[in-house]
């Protein structure tokens, strides 16, 4: 099938399987593959007019207004909200269901709106599912202070980032590129990331030669001053996140 024709049948899967007919919230991630999930919603044939979609970017909402559907940004959500699902996109799936987000440089908004749902949903077509996250799809897409930007990149060669760049325009426009906050994106490539049962299995995943963990690499790219989010989902989906009992697999704040 074609690549469009396997996005289409994994976002109506999802639907099919996750949507909850009841739903009164719901995260709308950003990309390509996310319109075939709106389309399916619609197609369920619901009653969607007091449902509220909460977009992850600019893109996001016109999705959403597009489709007729009502958008409610995410600083709209009243106090004590949890959204009953969130659906978005991804890069490159492990066996985990970790996720390497922000090729569509949206990744700080669709964090945010995933770790604020009941469950979060990422439909992603094969191509894109591999046994550790940076096999095929080659860096992480951090999001950062553009004043901090360059040490960022520095202290990521340390890590052992092999080139690590903020990402520019690619057409229309010179300079780096900017996210819906301002801010700017860092692609930092790393060899492929350890899951947590490579390091049980006595694989080193703490950093030599650039090889890490991968909560260890998201956790430390995190801790850097300047960094506002790091294109890493882990513990947000499937049972890990369930595990952990809270809301998207962490509590929500
Ligand atoms: O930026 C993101 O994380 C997006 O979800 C994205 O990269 C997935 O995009 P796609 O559905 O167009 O492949």
């Amino acid at each position: 099938a074609s690549i469009e024709a396997s996005k289409r049948a994994a976002a109506t899967e999802a639907v099919k399987n996750h949507y909850p007919l009841n739903a009164k919230w719901v995260g709308i991630g950003s990309g390509t593959t996310i319109v075939y999930v709106v389309e399916a919603i619609k197609n369920l044939g619901t009653d969607t007019s007091l449902t509220r979609f909460v977009p992850t970017g600019y893109q996001s909402k016109q999705l959403i207004t597009k489709a007729g559907l009502t958008p409610v940004e995410f600083d709209a959500i009243p106090e004590g909200v949890v959204l009953d699902i969130a659906f978005d996109g991804a890069d490159e799936v492990d066996d985990d269901l970790n996720c390497i987000k922000g090729g569509g440089a949206c990744l700080f908004q669709e964090k945010i709106v995933a770790l604020q749902a009941k469950e979060f949903i990422c439909v992603a077509d094969s191509r894109k599912l591999q046994n550790r996250l940076l096999t095929n799809w080659a860096y992480i897409p951090i999001e950062v202070a553009p004043i901090a930007a360059h040490r960022v990149v520095r202290k990521l060669k340390e890590m052992g980032s092999k080139n690590p760049a903020i990402r520019l325009n690619t057409v229309a426009k010179e300079g780096p590129l900017k996210t819906d906050q301002g801010f700017f994106i860092v692609d930092a490539p790393f060899p492929p990331l350890l899951t947590p049962s490579d390091v049980q299995a006595g694989k080193d995943g703490s950093g030599k030669a650039g090889v890490w963990e991968v909560s260890t690499l998201a956790n430390k790219i995190k801790a850097i001053p300047g960094v506002l989010e790091v294109g890493i989902f882990h513990g947000i989906t499937g049972p890990q996140a369930q595990e952990a009992g809270a809301v998207g697999g962490q509590k929500p704040f």
